[in-house]
Order: structure tokens, then sequence, then C-alpha cells
């Protein structure tokens, strides 16, 4: 069996140009992760998701615990087979959906106890379930449960959240073992104090793990606290290991984070905003609520043979969308995903010819041009 491995075949400053190799695939770094909830990418079939160039998609604990149950997908044979995807799925730990959807939360050393944002039934999540739970889904990039807090927050409250991601951190790990061609990732946390996320780092270090994201950002804090934490926050991430920045972001905060060192990410940003009527394009956002688009029978973008700018005039996606139409939903969230799948490949081509600095900057051009 492949065991799960990381290797960085070029660099260009910090931005890296990497593989990870598991059994069910191999995944080209930087990579971007379309969020897959609910066992589906919501508006797409999988085989679109994975023609677009996805490698993994991320599934959530919180989600599936609670429909169709974790021991449902196990006995219907997994996430993989559940959903018709043979790929990676990497699945986020709980904590942060159950932080932002259930109700009645109480956190304590234990875990989180909360209730269901579908049904009002109370749930339990601690390390040892979480990690349960992931390995009934039969995620191959499993994360460790942490409390991720919303900034602004004083720092003795960021420290206590972080001493308790720590220690759930050797829980999980402890609960996860060694399971071969799979992996548990450990999440840096300690908000936006330096120190406090050095320290995360440094002790997430020596657990040695086989990979580390960081949390708690895009939390409420401007692009330039982000930034500024991950400058102070990657270089104490073992250089070895792949790096993830969950939850982000816009396609700037992509390529500013690939400077920085990231190698992955995930984001409900380019599904969520096609659901809304919002496009990214190399023009920028396009908003196609927008009246000015009510007669525009020019496409999205001349260049894309996405079938939102290959077969339709922005008129009649302003047509769906203003009427709530599922096809404008299908089509604007293809569009982004084929976007952000688009700016990964051009970011990792632009590390092989260590030209990065440049992609950055015709690309930021680029969306200069736009109209929103
Ligand atoms: N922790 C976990 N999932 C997350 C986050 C976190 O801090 C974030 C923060 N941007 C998004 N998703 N477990």
């Amino acid at each position: 069996m492949t065991e799960f491995q990381f290797n960085v075949s070029a660099t260009d400053g910090l931005a890296r140009r990497g593989t990870i190799r598991m059994p069910r695939g191999e995944i080209r770094t930087p990579a971007f992760m379309p969020v897959g909830t609910a066992a589906t990418v919501k508006a797409m079939y999988l085989d679109q998701v994975r023609d677009l160039g996805s490698d993994i998609i991320l599934g959530n604990t919180y989600h599936l615990m609670l429909r169709p149950g974790a021991e449902r997908v196990a006995r219907l044979g997994g996430l993989h087979e559940f959903a018709r995807w043979p790929y990676p799925i990497l699945t986020d730990s709980g904590g942060f959906q159950v932080m932002s959807l259930a109700s009645l939360r109480k956190m304590s050393e234990e875990g989180v106890t909360f209730r269901s944002h579908v049904d009002g039934s109370v749930h339990e999540l601690t390390p040892e379930r979480s990690i349960e739970i992931q390995g009934l889904l039969d995620s191959d990039i499993q994360m460790q449960l942490d409390e991720c807090i919303r900034l602004p927050a004083e720092r003795p409250e960021v420290e206590r959240a972080m001493e308790l991601s720590l220690r759930w951190a050797e829980r999980c790990a402890i609960a996860f073992g060694n399971q071969p061609g799979k992996a548990m990732f450990g999440i840096v946390q300690g908000g936006d104090v330096v120190d406090l996320r050095v320290r995360s780092a440094e002790r997430l270090r020596a657990m040695e793990l086989k990979g580390y994201a960081v949390g708690g950002l895009a939390v409420g804090e401007p692009q330039e606290v982000m930034l500024r934490i991950l400058e102070e926050t990657v270089p104490v991430m073992p250089v070895e290991k792949p790096r993830y920045l969950m939850g982000v972001g816009t396609p700037d905060d992509l390529l500013q984070s690939i400077a920085r060192g990231i190698d992955m990410f995930d984001c409900v940003m380019p599904t969520r905003a096609g659901r809304h009527g919002l496009a990214f394009t190399r023009h920028g956002r396009i908003n196609l609520r927008n009246a000015r688009h009510a007669e525009d029978a020019t496409p999205l973008d001349e260049h894309s043979d996405c079938p939102a700018s290959r077969d339709y005039a922005r008129a009649y996606l302003h047509h769906l969308v203003r009427t709530e139409e599922t096809l404008g939903a299908m089509l604007l969230t293809w569009n982004n995903l084929a976007y952000y799948q688009t700016l990964m490949a051009g970011a990792r081509q632009a590390i092989e010819t260590e030209r990065f600095g440049d992609f950055v900057a015709e690309t930021t051009e680029g969306w200069a041009k736009g109209e929103e």
C-alpha cells in the first residue's frame, strides 16, 4: 500500500509545488479542495468536480454525523462508496461547524455538547468520537478536534482555546493511532497573538503528525492580519509536511497564502457564491444579479470553455439568477470551481517555472479590469 507521502518538487520563494501520495490517489499542491459538506458538492456531479482538476474533496463530520449518521455511512461502504468519489477525502473534525451552526453549545475539557440545527437533538463530540466518526466515514485525511474562536478576542480566551486544542490534538493522535496510508492533521490555533501561534505550532510539531493546518483565521480579522499571522506561523511548521489553511478564501487570499508557504485550501466561497449569483472570473467578480446584465449578450469570460461562458450569454445567467432557477446555481458553481482550479493549476505551473511573482501580478491585474 502507498504510505501517505508528501514531496516538494519545486519552490519559488516560500511558495511550494508538491505532491501528496495516498492509496486513493495523488494530490497536486497547491491544492484547492471543493467543499462537499453533506456528501455532495452542491449543484455539481462529482465527475464534473473531478474533471475540473480536483484531486481531493472535503466532507464534514458535523453534518454527516447528524444526517445520515456515521454508522449508517459505514454500513453503506463508507463515504467514497456512498457518494461515488473514489479519490482522497479530507474531513473536518466538527468543532468549527458546531460553533457556527449548532445551538446550546457547551464546551468542556471532555468535548463539546450541542443541539443539532436539524432536529434539536443533543449530541456530544469528543476528540475520540470525532476520530471515530471520521474513521467510520473512511476519511483519508482526518482533522483533530479543535476549538476555533472568532476574532477579535482577548488574549486569555485565545490562549485557553489554543491550549485546549493542543490537549485535544494529543487525544486525537492516540485515538487515530497508526493507520498506514491515512493521515491525521493537527491544527495550529492562537488567534492573532504571535507568541501563542508559535507555541501552538511548536507543540504540534513535537507530536510528529503527518500534516498541519492553520485554523482560526478568516474569522473576522482583516486580510493583512491573516497574512501577518501566516508569516509568523508558517516558518515554525515543518518544511517536510503539508500545510493547510482552513476555510480560506478568495482567489486573492489563496495566491497571497501560497506566497507565504501554504499548500492546501478549502472554502465554500466558489460553491456558495455560485448559488447566490456571484461569478469569479479572470476579470474579477461579476454579480449576475445586477440589472446591468439584463440585456448583455456577451459571455461571462470569452476565453473560458466552461458551459456557463461557452454556451450562454450573461443576460441568460442574469435571468436564471433572478428567477432562482436551479440551472443558474449549477452553471455558476461550475464556473467558479473551474476558475479556482484553473487558478491553482496556474499557480503550480508558475512555481515550477519560478515565475510565481509574475503570475500573481498578472492575475491580480486581470481582476482590476472587472466591474465589481
Ligand atoms: N478549525 C476547524 N475547521 C475550520 C477552521 C478551524 O479553525 C476554520 C477557520 N477558518 C475553518 N474551518 N476544525
